[in-house]
């Protein structure tokens, strides 16, 4: 059972963070308060919320997720495609709870915490702007000794696979459409992202059942509760300016 939770805070250089497209004004205070929110929506779904210590240096060094990827007993170490981001790896590292078989991803694999989750016995492995071929070749010997089939996932139009992809539950995931390779998915339940939301929706399941999901989604939202889950809506718009979403803000372990 999940029950850590690792995050890392925003630093005053968050205003520098990478964004795919124009550059937008972003308020850091604003961005603080809506992490701290979402810290305390995990401290009250019952993970242990741990603090690894934010780094002036990386302005995106909040989007944890991409530092290292769980799998089963092993943490594999990313190694963005994006340079200023290689550095945000050590502390994350080093705030990895004893027990896991860490690795780490080489070059010239590139990969980014944020193209990868397992469902049931498969992994999903984004090829994006940030994770190459070898990258997920690496990634595939890690997880076939965790007993896991690695299914890469082209990725069309967004930034990672759980940009436009996220898992829901142990067989259902929320697609944007037209986004990915989506025969790859085959197999999965999928539940589309309204029309007149594309990009904004984002979800994290918790381990107290409910579902969280971005505020800027509320057709989606609907959509969600139809479907039998049970949203816990958070406002993090100042984190999506960022091309974040909600996975991304933490690594559950
Ligand atoms: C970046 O471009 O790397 C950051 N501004 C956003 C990273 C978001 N990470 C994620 O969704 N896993």
């Amino acid at each position: 059972m999940t029950d850590i939770a690792l995050v890392r805070g925003v630093p005053d250089s968050f205003t520098q963070a990478l964004v795919l497209g124009v550059h937008p004004d972003i308020d850091v205070q604003l961005a603080r308060l809506q992490h701290a929110r979402y810290r305390d929506m995990l401290a009250a779904a019952g993970y242990e919320v741990r603090q690894v210590p934010v780094d002036e240096t990386h302005p995106d060094c909040v989007f944890i997720e991409d530092a290292a990827v769980i799998v089963g007993t092993s943490a594999v170490i990313a190694r963005s495609a994006a340079a200023p981001r290689r550095g945000e790896i050590g502390p994350v590292r080093e705030a990895l709870p004893a027990g896991l078989n860490v690795c780490a991803i080489e070059a010239p694999g590139t990969l980014d915490g944020g193209d990868v989750f397992t469902m049931g016995d498969n992994l999903y492995a984004g090829r994006s702007r940030r994770t190459n071929d070898a990258g997920i070749d690496q990634l595939r010997s890690v997880a076939s000794s965790e007993g896991l089939t690695t299914v890469p996932v082209a990725v069309h139009d967004g930034l990672h696979l759980k940009s436009v992809v996220l898992p829901l539950d142990r067989e259902s995931i929320l697609v944007t459409p037209d986004a990915v390779e989506e025969r790859a998915l085959t197999g999965l339940r999928i539940i589309y992202e309204v029309a007149g939301e594309r990009h904004r929706a984002s979800a994290l399941p918790l381990r107290d059942g409910r579902l969280l999901v971005t505020a800027t989604a509320p057709l989606t939202t609907s959509l969600l509760a139809s479907a039998g889950y049970t949203p816990a809506p958070i406002d993090v718009s100042e984190l999506q300016a960022a091309d974040g979403g909600l996975t991304c803000l933490s690594i559950l372990i």
